[in-house]
C-alpha cells in the first residue's frame, strides 16, 4: 500500500517544500540483497522510465558489484555447506527439494512437524518460574536453522530457533542477567537478534540490530548476548533483525516477573502472539517488493504484499484448494512441491471462574488486528510493559511490536468460544489495488479456541462474534472523519500509567524532526525520513564508527555535520540531564507503528498535520499530555499526524527508530538516535575487548 499510497492522497503533498536526495541505490543488508540485484537486471536496462532517474552509482558498477556479490555468496555458500556438520534431529527426512543456494536455504530441509513447531508449556507459561528479587543469571542457546514447516498447513520454508515457532520462551525477573548463545545454523546467511523493548541500559552492543549495533552473525558463527534487565517487567519479545527473517518465523516471547509487578492477582496466563504468515520465503517478497514491478501488482511499484493468513501463537488453517494470489504458485519454483493439509487452531483450556492474564503480542510483518473473545470483556492492564489502571472493553487494537496484557474473567456458560484477532479492512485493503484471495478465504481473520474445563473440546463454539470493528465504542476518531475501524491506538490520553511520571523537559538540542514520504527512486518504491531514505551500510555497523567521529553539540540538529553518510540516518542527541523530544509528522495517507530502541518513551503530544504546522496563525493543532502521558515502546502514527514522543537522554547509545512493517523498514523507513556521543564513546573504551573485537570481526565476513 505504501507505493499506492505514495500515487494517491500522499503525492499531493510531496509536490512541496521538500526535495528528497537521492540515497543509493536501494540496497541493503536483507536477505534478499543479490538475488534482488541481479533479479533487477533486466527491470533496470529493459523497463521504459517514468521521467528522469538520477542514478548516483553508475549501472556498470552495479552490475559488477551485482555479479561480484553473487559469486562470492556461492562460493561461500558451498565452502559452508560442506563443511557445516551440524544438524537438527532429523524427524523425517524429507525429500531433497533443489534449494541450492536459492536465498541462501540449503538443498535439504528437515520437515517440523505442527506439534514440534509450537511449544504450548512454554506459551501456556507451565514453566513452575519462580518469581523472585533475588537476582539471577538466565542463560538459553538459540541454534537458528532452516527447516520446513507448515504454521496452517501450508509447508513453506522457515527460519525457526531450536526448530520452533514462535521460539523459544525467555523467562526472567528484572534484574537478572539474560545470556544468550546464538549460534547460527544457516547455510549462506547471517542473523541477528534483538529483545523488542529491553532497553539495554549501558549495553547498546547488545541490542541485535544488524547494520546499527553489530554485523550480522556468519553462518556457522556464534555470538553471546548479555545485558542486564533493569527495571522493567510485563511482556517482551525477540525476533531476529536483520531483513525479514522474523517474517519465516524467527521471533519468540520473553516475560519479565516482578514480585512488585503493579498489575491485578490472576490465576493463569497465556502467551498469544498475533501474527500474520506468508506461503511464500519472505525473502522472496522482499526481492519482489523493492522492484519496479512485483508478482503481486506487476503494474504498480511499492505495493506491500498481503499475508496469506493471520495466525494465533503460529497457526490457524488454510483453505489448501485457494492459490495465493500475492505469490502465485510457480511450477519452476523449488518450493513447488511443497505440500498442503489444512492446519489446526490456537485451542487453550481455561477453568469456569479463573481469571486469566492474556500476554498479547503482535509479531506481523504489515498487519495489525483487533483482538477480541466472544461474550467476554476484557481489562487491558499493560501496555509495552507499562502498567496501566485497567480498562474494560470489548476488545484491544494491535500494532506491531505493540504488547497489551489483558485479564478475562471465565465468567461464561461453560462451552468452546473463539478468540480472534479480525484485520480492520478498511484501514489496508482499499491501498491494495489487488485482493489476497488465501486471506480472503479465512474472511480475513484468525480464530483460536478457548475452552472451558468440562466442554467437549470439538463441541461447537456457543459464543456470538459482537462487534470486531468498532474499539473502545468511539464511532469516529475524529483524525480522518470517517468510521473508526481500529487503525488507530485507543486515545493516547486514555490509558493511565500506574507508576506516576511527568513529562520529562527538554535539553535544547535534544530535539529531533521526522517527517516521512512514500516515493519512487529509480522506479523503486522508498520511503523518505526527512530528505533521504536509509541504506545500512555494507559490511559494517554504525556503531563502530561513532569513535572516529568529531561531535559538535552546536551543530546537533544537523546530522550531516559529520562523518555519517546522509543516508545512515543518524540524529543526534548529544545532551545530559536533561530529556530528548522526537516529533514524527506522518506525509502518508496509513498508519504506521514506530518503535524505539533503547528507551520507553512518553507520549506527550498528538495531532492532525504537521507538527507546528499552523503555528504561523497562532494555533496549534497539537494535545498535550504533560501530566502523567503514556509511556511505551511503539506507538501508532495515525495517518497525515504527528506524535511528539519524550525520554529521559540516560541510555547513552545508538539506538534504532523505525517503522515496524518489515516491508516498509527495509524500505528504509528508519533512523539512529545517536544519544550522548561522548559518553557512548568511553563506554565502548571500556567494552569487554573480547566481546568487542568478535562482534567487530564479524563486518566483512558474512554475507546478509
Ligand atoms: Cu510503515
Amino acid at each position: 500500500m505504501g507505493g499506492h499510497r505514495s500515487s494517491g492522497s500522499t503525492s499531493r503533498l510531496i509536490a512541496g517544500d521538500v526535495s528528497p536526495v537521492l540515497a543509493s541505490p536501494p540496497t541493503s543488508h536483507t536477505e534478499a540483497r543479490w538475488v534482488y540485484k541481479s533479479t533487477a537486471l533486466s527491470d533496470f536496462s529493459s523497463s521504459p522510465q517514468d521521467g528522469p532517474v538520477r542514478r548516483s552509482v553508475p549501472l556498470w558498477l552495479f552490475l559488477t558489484i551485482a555479479m561480484f556479490s553473487f559469486i562470492v555468496s556461492l562460493a561461500l555458500g558451498l565452502v559452508v555447506g560442506l563443511a557445516w556438520p551440524p544438524r537438527l534431529p532429523t524427524v523425517f527426512a524429507a525429500t531433497p527439494f533443489n534449494y541450492s543456494h536459492f536465498y541462501g536455504i540449503p538443498e535439504r530441509l528437515d520437515i517440523v512437524p505442527i506439534e514440534r513447531l509450537i511449544n504450548s508449556t512454554e506459551l501456556d507459561l507451565r514453566t513452575d518460574f519462580q518469581t523472585s528479587k533475588e537476582p539471577a543469571v538466565r542463560e538459553y542457546v538459540f541454534n537458528i536453522s532452516h527447516a520446513v514447516a507448515a504454521p496452517d498447513g501450508f509447508q513453506k520454508p522457515m527460519i525457526l530457533v531450536n526448530g520452533q515457532s514462535p521460539g523459544p520462551l525467555i523467562e526472567a525477573n528484572v534484574g537478572d542477567t539474560i545470556r544468550v548463545h546464538v549460534n547460527n545454523m544457516m547455510a549462506a546467511r547471517d542473523t541477528a537478534v534483538h529483545w523488542h523493548g529491553i532497553n539495554q541500559h549501558g549495553s547498546t552492543w547488545m541490542d541485535g540490530v544488524a547494520g546499527v549495533s553489530q554485523c550480522g552473525i556468519p553462518p556457522g558463527q556464534n555470538f553471546t548476548y548479555e545485558f542486564v534487565v533493569d527495571n522493567q517487567r510485563g511482556t517482551y519479545w525477540w525476533h531476529s533483525h536483520l531483513g525479514v527473517q522474523y517474517t519465516d518465523g524467527a521471533y519468540g516471547p520473553i516475560i519479565i516477573h516482578d514480585p512488585e509487578e503493579m498489575v491485578p492477582e490472576t490465576d493463569e496466563e497465556r502467551i498469544v502472539f498475533v501474527g500474520d504468515l506468508y506461503h511464500t520465503y519472505g525473502s522472496v517478497l522482499l526481492a519482489s517488493y523493492l522492484n519496479s514491478s512485483s508478482r503481486w501488482v506487476p503494474f504498480e511499484p511499492g505495493v506491500e504484499p498481503l499475508a496469506d493468513n493471520i495466525v494465533l501463537n503460529g497457526q490457524h488453517t488454510t483453505d489448501c484448494s485457494v492459490a495465493s494470489s500475492t505469490y502465485p504458485p510457480d511450477p519452476a519454483s523449488p518450493f513447488a512441491s511443497l505440500n498442503c493439509e489444512g492446519g489446526q487452531l490456537y485451542h487453550t483450556t481455561i477453568r469456569h471462574g479463573q481469571r486469566i492474564r492474556l500476554r498479547l503480542i503482535n509479531s506481523s510483518s504489515f498487519l495489525s488486528y483487533w483482538f477480541s473473545v466472544d461474550n467476554h470483556t476484557l481489562s487491558i492492564i499493560e501496555l509495552d510493559g507499562v502498567e496501566i489502571e485497567p480498562i474494560s472493553t470489548r476488545g484491544v487494537y494491535l500494532n506491531i511490536g505493540q504488547r497489551v496484557s489483558v485479564i478475562l474473567v471465565a465468567n461464561q456458560t461453560v462451552g468452546n468460544y473463539y478468540i480472534r484477532a479480525t484485520l480492520p479492512q478498511t484501514c489496508f485493503l482499499p491501498y491494495a489495488p489487488y485482493t489476497s484471495t488465501t486471506l480472503e478465504s479465512v474472511q480475513y481473520a484468525a480464530r483460536g479456541i478457548l475452552s472451558y474445563e468440562g466442554a467437549s473440546p470439538d463441541a461447537e463454539p456457543v459464543g456470538v462474534r459482537g462487534n470486531v470493528s468498532n474499539p473502545y465504542g468511539v464511532e469516529n476518531n475524529g483524525v480522518r472523519g470517517d468510521v473508526w475501524e481500529g487503525c488507530d491506538d485507543m486515545p493516547f490520553n486514555i490509558p493511565k500509567p500506574r507508576r506516576e511520571m511527568a513529562a520529562v523537559d527538554v535539553a535544547d538540542g535534544n530535539d529531533q524532526y521526522i517527517e516521512y514520504m512514500f516515493r519512487q527512486a529509480q522506479d523503486v518504491n522508498r520511503i523518505f525520513i526527512n530528505k533521504t531514505a536509509y541504506s545500512p551500510l555494507e559490511h559494517n555497523a554504525t556503531l563502530w564508527k561513532v569513535p572516529g567521529q568529531k561531535f559538535d553539540p552546536s551543530k546537533a540538529n544537523s546530522y550531516g555535520s559529520w562523518d555519517f553518510g546522509l543516508n545512515q540516518q543518524v540524529l543526534l542527541i548529544p545532551h545530559a540531564g536533561k530529556g530528548a523530544q522526537i516529533v514524527i509528522n506522518s506525509r502518508d495517507a496509513m498508519e504506521h507503528p514506530w518503535h524505539m530502541h533503547g528507551h520507553t518513551f512518553q507520549i506527550v503530544g498528538w495531532g492532525p498535520g504537521l507538527f507546528g504546522g499552523a503555528a504561523a496563525n497562532g494555533t496549534t493543532t497539537t494535545t498535550w499530555s504533560l501530566e502523567n502521558p503514556m509511556r511505551r515502546d511503539t506507538v501508532t502514527v495515525p495517518a497525515q499526524s504527528h506524535v511528539v514522543l519524550r525520554f529521559a537522554a540516560d541510555n547513552p547509545g545508538l539506538w534504532a527508530l523505525h517503522c515496524h512493517v518489515a516491508w516498509h523498514m527495509e524500505g528504509g523507513m528508519f533512523v539512529s538516535l545517536l544519544e550522548r556521543p561522548g559518553d557512548l564513546v568511553k563506554m565502548m573504551d571500556d567494552m569487554d575487548p573480547e566481546t568487542r573485537a568478535r562482534s567487530q570481526g564479524f563486518c566483512g565476513m558474512g554475507n546478509g
